[in-house]
């Protein structure tokens, strides 16, 4: 049974109702439970800075499942919300990103566990030490320690 967590974004077509609709369809993955979900939080785009604001969120799920097949699941729920890539940091109706699998570290052509860049959002920060505030990043280190690395990037419960 693996800890995984899951970093939910979006910023277009009622950002809010894509993430319920989201963690909806992510409990219905075959193998899978919910287990923390944190509460959504509106904040200020990064990278591209011209586009509205995003409500994002975290969840913890258990579960057994390998990385790839969740990988694809979380792509075939993306499908389904509408999303389209264009090219990176787009604005996009909602996207899932595998954060952590336990203490894994693994990099494929299609997948970096843990997320490459998850260290350096307060968006994803934030709303895990709301559910998991002991939680470490493999090869970082914890996230409280990371918290207070960061400065502020516009990031509000809602
Ligand atoms: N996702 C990005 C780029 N920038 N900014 C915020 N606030 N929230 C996001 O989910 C987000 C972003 C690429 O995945
Ligand atoms: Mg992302
Ligand atoms: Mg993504």
């Amino acid at each position: 049974m693996s800890d995984i967590y899951i970093a939910l974004g979006s910023n277009l077509e009622k950002p809010r109702q894509q993430i319920h609709n989201a963690v909806k369809l992510i409990g219905k993955i075959e193998g899978l439970n919910i287990s923390l979900i944190s509460s959504l939080y509106q904040t200020k785009p990064i990278g591209k800075t011209n586009q509205p604001d995003f409500i994002n969120a975290v969840l913890k799920v258990e579960g057994i499942i390998s990385p790839e097949k969740l990988h694809t699941a979380l792509q075939d729920i993306e499908t389904q919300a509408g999303r389209i890539r264009i090219e990176l940091n787009e604005p996009r109706t909602l996207d899932l990103d595998i954060l952590l699998i336990d203490n894994l570290i693994m990099k494929t052509k299609e997948l970096t566990i843990p997320h490459p860049r998850m260290h350096l959002r307060q968006f994803v920060i934030i709303p895990l030490l709301e559910i998991n505030h002991g939680l470490c990043v493999p090869g970082i280190g914890p996230i409280k320690d990371i918290s207070k690395s960061l400065s502020d990037q516009g990031v509000i419960k809602v």
